[in-house]
């Protein structure tokens, strides 16, 4: 009896466990799945080089400076004497993401070169130790999160490390669709190379690396700087399930944290998948969740010589796009060496946040709707409310919803709030445009 009991008890503990588990994904899962815009921030040594190493400007994205200029360990760590971001405020950064209308913001804590922005004791390679600035770059940022109730993830490289040795090395970059294909500044510098370029990156094995480096400084991460809203692991390079399993299960540490699909696959798929620089088709991630992170030019990590910066029409429109499939968008801001954003994210953060400032409604909390996606535009919805963003306004004033099956009870525009008129799935739309890049119409409908 007592025995049975037991293992009835055991029974129901699991079981309390799994349903709990369940709740918790859709609870953990729901400010991320409403907050629909991000900011990724790409910062670290490599912002001092800026994409030039040695009189060469470097192909290739800012941050893989190192690793395509076969740049030595200890020419690399010398440029980090000159890394001090004294312009640095951090309140400033997250005032500027809240007034674009981002929910989240996402920082390289560790990026692929190995440098940590924070206090480590895993290593000396870090902000404090080895810059004339000396101190932690994460903390500032945590507390004006706090400030502002602004959700900070910590984006991770957990395999690839070109300084600590053991870390892994991409030994080519295989997916090029992230890279700017018209800068063909190729030189000597920009050959694709086999692994690792430096002895002093293999004085260690890559178990050592996990154990001594990554599973330390995740934990480092996830126990100092409280509330840690995602975890974002990158590129798996000769990640073993063994050294996922260590890393995976520090998230413990975070009961809410949200982690995406880069850890090791396939056995360890988060909570998020990532496609990058590209926007899915309508339907086609339908069911998990997923987030687009994507530049503003041709660089995640500041480039001085970079200038293909989109539009901030184009800004919008992916935003847009992104929204109306079901999915975020995490834009990234790749600082410069001295602490500030470059002039030209200022200024489309600026855009994009007066456009959010009157039409944010139809972005956040809302889903992709099952209308077939209208020449016109894009739409959304939330509750009763469909959302129409008009690209291509109709030039005899008739907005023609494809395929509605619900009647409409009331229309309007979100710039300005006048009425429209409505005649079947026909909204009667003014002369002009009230917004050149997206215009939104509210409509009500009868369900
Ligand atoms: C990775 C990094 O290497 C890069 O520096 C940047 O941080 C970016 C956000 O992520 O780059 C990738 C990772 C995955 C793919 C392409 C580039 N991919 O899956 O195609």
């Amino acid at each position: 009896m007592k025995k049975l009991t037991l293992i009835l008890f055991a029974c129901l503990c699991s079981l309390q466990t799994l349903s709990a588990q369940d709740i918790t994904r859709d609870q953990r899962m729901q400010w991320w799945r409403e907050a629909r815009f991000g900011m990724f921030i790409h910062w670290g040594v490599y912002a001092q080089l800026a994409g030039v190493y040695d009189g060469h400007e470097i192909n290739k994205a800012g941050e893989w400076i190192m690793n395509r200029g076969k740049i030595p360990v200890a020419a690399y760590q010398q440029v980090a004497k000159q890394f001090n971001p004294v312009k640095y405020n951090a309140d400033e950064w997250v005032r500027m993401a809240k007034d674009a209308g981002m929910k989240y913001i996402v920082i390289t804590a560790k990026h692929h070169d190995g440098f940590a922005l924070f206090n480590t004791k895993a290593s000396k390679w870090n902000v404090v130790n080895a810059t004339p600035y000396g101190k932690d770059l994460l903390q500032p940022l945590v507390a004006a999160c706090k400030k502002y109730n602004m959700k900070l993830g910590f984006y991770y490289s957990q395999a690839q490390d070109w300084n600590n040795p053991g870390g892994a090395v991409n030994r080519k970059v295989t997916s090029e669709g992230w890279l700017n294909p018209d800068s063909a500044k190729i030189d000597a510098y920009t050959k694709d190379h086999d692994g690792h370029w430096d002895p002093a990156q293999e004085t260690a094995t890559f178990a050592q690396y996990i154990d001594r480096v990554a599973v330390p400084q995740v934990k480092e991460l996830l126990s100092n700087y409280g509330d840690v809203a995602v975890l974002w692991w990158d590129t798996p390079t000769n990640m073993t399930d063994d050294a996922a399993q260590k890393l995976n299960a520090l998230l413990k540490l975070q009961p809410n944290i949200i982690t995406n699909d880069r850890l090791k696959r396939p056995n360890f798929p988060g909570d998020t998948k990532t496609p990058e620089q590209k926007i899915p088709k309508a339907g086609e991630l339908d069911g998990s969740d997923w987030e687009t992170c994507m530049t503003m030019n041709g660089t995640w990590g500041f480039k001085s010589w970079d200038d293909k910066w989109k539009s901030n029409e184009t800004l919008i429109r992916n935003l847009i796009d992104i929204a109306s499939k079901g999915g975020n968008y995490l834009l990234n801001i790749g600082p410069k060496a001295d602490g500030t954003f470059p002039e030209q994210s200022i200024n489309s953060l600026k855009t994009i946040g007066s456009w959010m400032k009157v039409n944010g409604e139809a972005i956040y909390a809302t889903h992709a709707t099952t209308l077939p996606q209208p020449a016109w535009g894009r739409t959304t919805q939330k509750g009763d409310f469909l959302y129409l963003f008009v690209f291509n306004w109709p030039q005899d004033g008739k907005l023609v919803i494809p395929e509605m099956k619900q009647s409409i009870v009331s229309a309007q525009l979100l710039a300005g709030g006048s009425k429209l008129k409505t005649e079947g799935s026909t909204i009667q739309l003014p002369a002009k445009a009230p917004d050149a890049i997206a215009s939104v119409v509210k409509v009500q409908i009868k369900r």
